[in-house]
C-alpha cells in the first residue's frame, strides 16, 4: 500500500489515478494539508497529514499498513525564494521525517529530485547523473540535501530510497510556484485568451517531460529490482524546448496564437542556472526508461485534455 504526500498537488493527483487504475483503490492512501475542493469526487482514502509532524506520518503508516511512501510535498523553485524558512521546513525537515519513519518501519521511499539540483557551474548540455551540484536556489539546495540524505539512509540503514531528477513536468493540472510553470499556463492561456505573456526569455531552453511519461517513470523505477539499480538517484528527461519553440508548436494547432514577453528576473535567473538538456542514458540502461511523448504529442494531448476540462468542474480522481 502506497502513501502519497502532497497528493493534491500537480503530480500527486495523477499518480493517485494511475495507482488506482493499476492496483485498485485500496492500494493508495492520499494525504495533504488542505481540505478537498468542494467539487472533488471519487476520493476514496484522503487524510490530513502534516509532514512536519513525524508522529502523524507514523500513525498513517501503521494504521493504514503502508509499505511505500511517494513523498511529493515540497515548495518549488520560485515560491521557495519567497519564503526560505518555510522551504527549509517543508523540503528539509519533511524529508528527514519521511526517511526516519521509512527506516523505522522498513518502507520503500520515492522522493522526486529535479534539474534544480544542478546550478550555474554544472555543464548545461546533456548534463550527466554524476556532475557538479552547486544550485543557487533554496529549492535546489534542499533537493541536493534530500538526494544525499536518501542515499545516506540507504547505505546506513538499508532504506530502499529511490529518486529521479525530473525536468519541468507538463500536465493538465495547475502547478504551483515553479520556474517551468509557464509551459503549462501557456495552454490554459491559449484556450482562454489565444495569447500568453511569458515570464522567461524566448530563447530559454529547459528540459521538460509530459505527465504520462513522468507517471510511468515513477511506476517503473519503483518496480525495478533493487540489484539493477546502480545508483539511487537518476536523471530522466523527455525533450527540451524554448518558449519560442513551444509557441511555434502551439501555432501549428492554433494558427492565431500569440506570445509576448514580460521577463520575471527571479525566474529568469533560476532558469539560466539550470541544464538545457539532460543525459538520462543511465536510467535507460539500468531500468528501461524510455519516454514516449515529444513536443508535438504533448501539445496535442494537452489541448485535448484541457478542451474536455473546460466543460467540467475540477475533478479529483482517486
Ligand atoms: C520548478 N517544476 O520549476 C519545478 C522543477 C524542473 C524544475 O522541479 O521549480
Amino acid at each position: 500500500r502506497v502513501l502519497i504526500t502532497g497528493s493534491l498537488g500537480q503530480l500527486g493527483r495523477g499518480l493517485n489515478s494511475v495507482y488506482k487504475y493499476m492496483y485498485g483503490s485500496e492500494c493508495v492512501v492520499m494525504s495533504d494539508i488542505v481540505r478537498l475542493p468542494a467539487n472533488a469526487t471519487d476520493v476514496s482514502d484522503y487524510n490530513y497529514l502534516d509532514i512536519l509532524n513525524q508522529g502523524s506520518i507514523e500513525e498513517i503508516v501503521v494504521n493504514k499498513n503502508i509499505d511505500t511512501i511517494v513523498h511529493f510535498s515540497a515548495l518549488l523553485s520560485a515560491i521557495g525564494e519567497t519564503n526560505v524558512p518555510l522551504a527549509l521546513q517543508v523540503n528539509c525537515r519533511g524529508v528527514e521525517n519521511i526517511l526516519q519513519v521509512a527506516a523505522k518501519h522498513k518502507l520503500k521511499v520515492f522522493i522526486p529530485s529535479t534539474i534544480g539540483a544542478f546550478g550555474p557551474t554544472t555543464p548545461r548540455e546533456n548534463t550527466p547523473d554524476l556532475t557538479v551540484q552547486c544550485p543557487t536556489t533554496i529549492y535546489g539546495v534542499s533537493k541536493v540535501y534530500a538526494e544525499r540524505l536518501g542515499e545516506y539512509f540507504n547505505h546506513r540503514f538499508g532504506v530502499d530510497f529511490r529518486s529521479m531528477r525530473f525536468p519541468g513536468i507538463i500536465s493538465a493540472t495547475k502547478p504551483g510556484g515553479g520556474t517551468t510553470d509557464y509551459a503549462i499556463q501557456i495552454f490554459y492561456d491559449a484556450l482562454q485568451k489565444g495569447k500568453h505573456t511569458c515570464y522567461l526569455r524566448p530563447d530559454t531552453r529547459l528540459p521538460m517531460m509530459y505527465d504520462t511519461d513522468c507517471m510511468a517513470s515513477i511506476i517503473q523505477l519503483l518496480s525495478a529490482e533493487s540489484e539493477s539499480l546502480k545508483r539511487r538517484t537518476y536523471n530522466v528527461t523527455g525533450f527540451s524546448f524554448t518558449p519560442e519553440e513551444i509557441a511555434d508548436a502551439i501555432r501549428r494547432v492554433m494558427p492565431d496564437f500569440e506570445i509576448d514577453y514580460d521577463i520575471c528576473p527571479t525566474r529568469q535567473a533560476i532558469a539560466d542556472s539550470w541544464p538545457k538538456s539532460l543525459d538520462d542514458s543511465e536510467a535507460r540502461k539500468d531500468w528501461g526508461w524510455n519516454p514516449e511523448y515529444g513536443l508535438e504529442e504533448t501539445v496535442q494531448v494537452m489541448f485535448a485534455l484541457l478542451r474536455r476540462e473546460e466543460d467540467k468542474p475540477t475533478k479529483i480522481v482517486s
